[in-house]
This record gives C-alpha cells, sequence and structure tokens, in this order.
C-alpha cells in the first residue's frame, strides 16, 4: 500500500484518480475505479443536472466508498451541477478548463473535497488562497482540453507554489509514471486515457481499439486557434479540423464542425468523423481491461520500483 497525502485526504487505498471524462466517465467506471480502492469520477462533461442526479443515484446504489464529480467550467449547466453536488453532499468535486472560484465556498461548506485542475502555477496559487483542499495539474500531454505547460515542468512547479496537495495527471498510463509523479513531488496521478481502454468503460469498442492502435504521436491538438485546444486521436475529423483553422475560418464555422463530435465516437463508435479525445500516453497502452486491474497493476508497479530505487545509491 502507498500511503500519501492525497489518500489521507480522500480517505481512499491508492493515490490515483480516475479523471471525469465527458461521455466516457459514467457510474459503471466511477464505482469500479472507487471498489478497487481508487477515485473514480463522474464526468457532467456539458450534460444537465438531471443526467448528473441520475448517474449520482447509480454511484450511491452501487458503493460506498468515496467518490468525485468533474464539472467543465464551459458547461451550460454548471450552477446546476454545483448546486446538485451540495444538495446530494457528493464528497469530491473537481474543476476543468477555467477558473471555479466562486463555487469553492458553497461545495465546501456542504463537506465537499474541491480539487480544480490546473494547468499553470500562477492559478494553482490562487485557488489555494481561494480555499482549493488540493490541486490536479495537468500537462499539456494530457487527452481532450490542455494547457500549454508540459507535466514534467508544470507538476514541480505547482508544487513548488502550493502547499496543499498536487495530483498529477497528463502521461500517466502506470507504475512508472506514478513513481515519477511522487518524485516530483506529487501526492498521485489522475490518468483519463488508461481508464478509456477498461471494461467498465461506457465508450464504444472502436473509441478503446484507436487508443490501443495508437503510437507516441498518433495524437494533434485541435481548436487552439479559438481559444479552445483539444488533444485528439489524428483521424479524418481531426485533419479537416486542421484545415479550417489553417484557413482561418470564422469562429463559429470551427465551433459548428466541432459540436457533437465526442459524443460521435464515444457512443456511436464513428472514430472517422468523431473527436477521439486520448493523450499522448495511448501509446503505452495495448489492453482493455477490468478498472480494478488497471489500479492494482498501477500500484504493484510502483511499489516494485520504489524497493528497487534504493539499489541505486552507491556509498
Ligand atoms: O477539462 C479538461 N479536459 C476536458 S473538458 C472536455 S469537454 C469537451 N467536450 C467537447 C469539446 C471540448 C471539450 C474535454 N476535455 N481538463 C482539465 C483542464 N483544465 N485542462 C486544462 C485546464 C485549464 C485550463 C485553463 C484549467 C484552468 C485554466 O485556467 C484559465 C483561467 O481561467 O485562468
Amino acid at each position: 500500500m502507498l500511503k500519501t497525502a492525497l489518500t489521507e485526504l480522500l480517505g481512499i487505498d491508492h493515490p490515483i484518480l480516475q479523471g471525469g471524462m465527458a461521455w466516457v466517465a459514467t457510474w459503471e467506471l466511477v464505482v469500479a475505479v472507487s471498489e478497487a480502492g481508487g477515485l473514480g469520477i463522474l464526468g457532467a462533461g456539458n450534460a444537465p443536472g438531471s443526467y448528473v442526479g441520475e448517474q449520482i443515484k447509480r454511484i450511491k446504489e452501487h458503493t460506498r466508498k468515496p467518490y468525485g464529480v468533474n464539472v467543465p467550467l464551459f458547461s451550460p449547466y454548471v450552477d446546476d451541477v454545483v448546486m446538485l453536488c451540495v444538495q446530494e453532499r457528493v464528497p469530491v468535486f473537481t474543476t476543468g478548463a477555467g477558473n471555479p472560484t466562486p463555487y469553492i465556498a458553497p461545495l465546501k461548506e456542504a463537506g465537499a473535497v474541491v480539487i480544480p485542475v490546473v494547468a499553470s502555477a500562477a492559478l494553482a496559487k490562487r485557488l489555494e488562497r481561494a480555499g482549493a483542499d488540493a490541486l490536479i495539474a495537468e500537462g499539456q500531454e494530457s487527452g481532450g482540453h490542455i494547457g500549454d505547460v508540459t507535466t514534467m515542468t508544470l507538476v514541480p512547479q505547482v508544487v513548488d507554489t502550493a502547499s496543499i496537495p498536487v495530483i498529477a495527471a497528463g502521461g500517466f498510463a502506470d507504475g512508472r509514471g506514478l513513481v515519477a509523479a511522487l518524485a516530483l513531488g506529487a501526492a498521485g496521478i489522475q490518468m483519463g486515457t488508461r481508464f478509456i481502454c477498461t471494461e467498465e468503460c461506457i465508450a464504444h469498442n472502436n473509441y478503446k481499439q484507436a487508443i490501443v492502435r495508437a503510437n507516441e504521436r498518433s495524437t494533434m491538438v485541435t481548436g487552439a486557434s479559438i481559444g479552445h485546444p483539444v488533444r485528439c486521436i489524428r483521424n479524418p475529423m481531426a485533419r479537416e479540423f486542421e484545415e479550417l483553422e489553417k484557413r482561418k475560418a470564422s469562429e463559429q464555422e470551427i465551433i459548428e464542425f466541432g459540436t457533437g463530435r465526442l459524443r460521435l465516437a464515444v457512443m456511436e463508435g464513428d472514430v472517422t468523423h468523431g473527436s477521439v479525445m486520448a493523450g499522448q500516453v495511448a501509446g503505452l497502452i495495448h489492453d482493455v481491461i477490468p478498472a480494478g486491474e488497471v489500479v492494482r497493476r498501477t500500484v504493484a508497479e510502483a511499489e516494485a520500483l520504489l524497493a528497487h530505487m534504493p539499489s541505486f545509491i552507491v556509498s
């Protein structure tokens, strides 16, 4: 077992969070990860409160372990989702793609542990002052909406800035990554892409296989020209997106082109016209296994590596 400031803060067995991915991180995956001793996180995405409420109900029916809910701050339903999480006493709340300051106090008053995702040390500092309980420092290797700093450089700079626990995200899929994150001063990791390739994840099998087939150069970033950089697998959709951006199509045209693409890939399995969001770590993922196995494998690898580390020191 690995005990860190994160396992203590959340009351979980292993310092592993499952990213709260829109459309992908539904109650089935959340329950599997939390039951395995990690923290499963529901992805609210752009969904309304009614959907999120139904998902929370299912989670509560299937596990008594801690779990989380993530909301990207550009969702039109942020206020509803936050209110619902307050009412439902959701134990952990994570945010992405923006500054969650106004939501921190109400969530904390309801007893939630609030963990924003940050892509810069500057925002990390501001959010610690605003009352965040921990921070997820996410590098540009991640899938989906990203910042522009690498995980390797962002994590230690956030660690140096903040005195609350830091969780490293972006580029993690195994125990080697977990040990590296601990070495950078993080108290744990969050994995997204790795948890898509699990039996409990409801993403279409075509989506999972696109990740299994990918190598380290299979992803690219779309949407940077309109301020929404999103990392996804390089497919015909992503190339067409790139062409639109190159010929400086209007923001409205680009938004219209991108709308609904993630749902198309995740739910319909259309990995040609859909947006297959995935991190650069996709090339490290070769199988679809139970989510609990991801947690157990990652911890076992990390423990073996850590036990071996003292042998590098010679006197
Ligand atoms: O949120 C994410 N990743 C996401 S959200 C998402 S949903 C979506 N659906 C369809 C199309 C596009 C997106 C897919 N992937 N990750 C967390 C994250 N947050 N990464 C980077 C950031 C971030 C960036 C800037 C956090 C804060 C921030 O602050 C800017 C500011 O306001 O200071």
